[in-house]
């Protein structure tokens, strides 16, 4: 990434704190932890990051959270994180983490809190990251499991400021939890979900008219639905891309066919992202980098997307103005 690219101030809005794992520092905390893994090597470790579809990411990424045990872990995997977001020129992070996930493998909900919250409790002072956190729901678990799961989170107080809808897209639509992000509204938190990944952009209208979100995490499947598209654009809804990802997980052919361009051209208010970029070959520089050497952004482009990231963020209108 060039020195200016790195210095443009950009937000990082679609981030799973568990796709952070580099493999390296799975061994160290199974190590750790005394936990013994299926692939016990880095070498094969590493031959698992080939993958067919989300399905394919996310047994993974599952599997390898057994190494997040206690408090301590999840905060160094969240500082490992902002060190390298730092490189990659990120000044604000708003950061995505599964509880269900955690609580459904018998780790207790206030030990990924407490750990997750203390390395962002010092990230302003350490990376010159600003930060939130958001609370992820398995869209493949019951909406049961999540609003129980929210009422524990608003009860322990954990310093959330909104909710989003992640894991097995299709045949999980927002439809499903239309309570649950009724609730996070009254409780006064953002609304954000994953749609339009995976699954159609029908599920993209669902999440704005059924779920009231606020931002669509990927939503590149919008480019299908051509009313869609402009409500999109009239309402300037963020969209977080994670164009790595979408390739690695095959929602694209190639990065070449990568929508992208054309949601830019039509006006929609895109950023980038880099979504689980331990499983993705890499963080945000690796994603912008990757588009400029795909379709020769200019700098007018990269500032673009750089300054919709902030627009787009729940940072304070202080550190936006700061930012931007
Ligand atoms: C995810 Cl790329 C992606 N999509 C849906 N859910 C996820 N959880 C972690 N990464
Ligand atoms: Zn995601």
């Amino acid at each position: 990434m060039t020195s200016a690219l790195i210095t443009l101030p950009k937000a990082e809005l679609h981030l799973h704190i568990e796709g952070t794992l580099e493999p390296e520092l799975i061994l160290e905390l199974a190590a750790r932890n005394g936990i013994t893994l299926p692939f016990p090597t880095l070498g094969e470790l590493r031959e698992q990051y080939e993958f067919a579809d989300l399905q394919s990411f996310l047994n993974l990424y599952y599997a390898n959270m057994a190494v997040l045990v206690t408090a301590e872990d999840f905060a160094d995997m969240t500082r490992a994180y902002l060190s390298r977001a730092k490189d990659s020129g990120v000044r604000h992070a708003e950061i995505m983490f599964d509880p269900q996930a955690h609580l459904f493998r018998g780790v207790e909900l206030a030990t990924a809190v407490t750990g997750i919250a203390e390395a962002l409790a010092s990230s302003e002072a350490e990376f010159g990251i600003s930060t939130g956190l958001i609370a992820a729901f398995l869209r493949d678990a019951p909406e049961a499991s999540a609003l129980e799961v929210l009422e524990e989170l608003l009860a322990m107080g954990a310093p959330i400021i909104g909710i989003g809808l992640d894991s097995a897209e299709v045949g999980n639509p927002p439809s499903k939890f239309v309570r649950l992000y009724k609730r996070a509204r009254a409780a006064g938190l953002r609304l954000v979900a994953h749609a339009g990944e995976e699954g159609p952009a029908s599920y993209v209208w669902d999440a704005l008219d059924l779920l009231g979100a606020q931002r669509i995490d990927h939503g590149i499947r919008s480019v299908e639905d051509a009313v869609l598209v402009k409500r999109l654009a009239k309402e300037q809804i963020p969209l977080t891309v994670c164009p790595l990802s979408n390739v690695r997980l095959r929602a694209v052919d190639t990065l070449a066919a990568h929508p992208v361009v054309h949601m830019l051209a039509t006006g929609l208010n895109v950023c980038i992202n880099s979504d689980d970029p331990a499983y993705f070959g890499g963080y945000l520089g690796s994603n912008f980098q990757a588009l400029v050497a795909e379709f020769d952004f200019d700098a007018d482009t990269l500032a673009t997307l750089a300054g919709n990231s902030i627009r787009s963020s729940f940072a304070t209108p202080a550190r936006k103005s700061e930012l931007l």
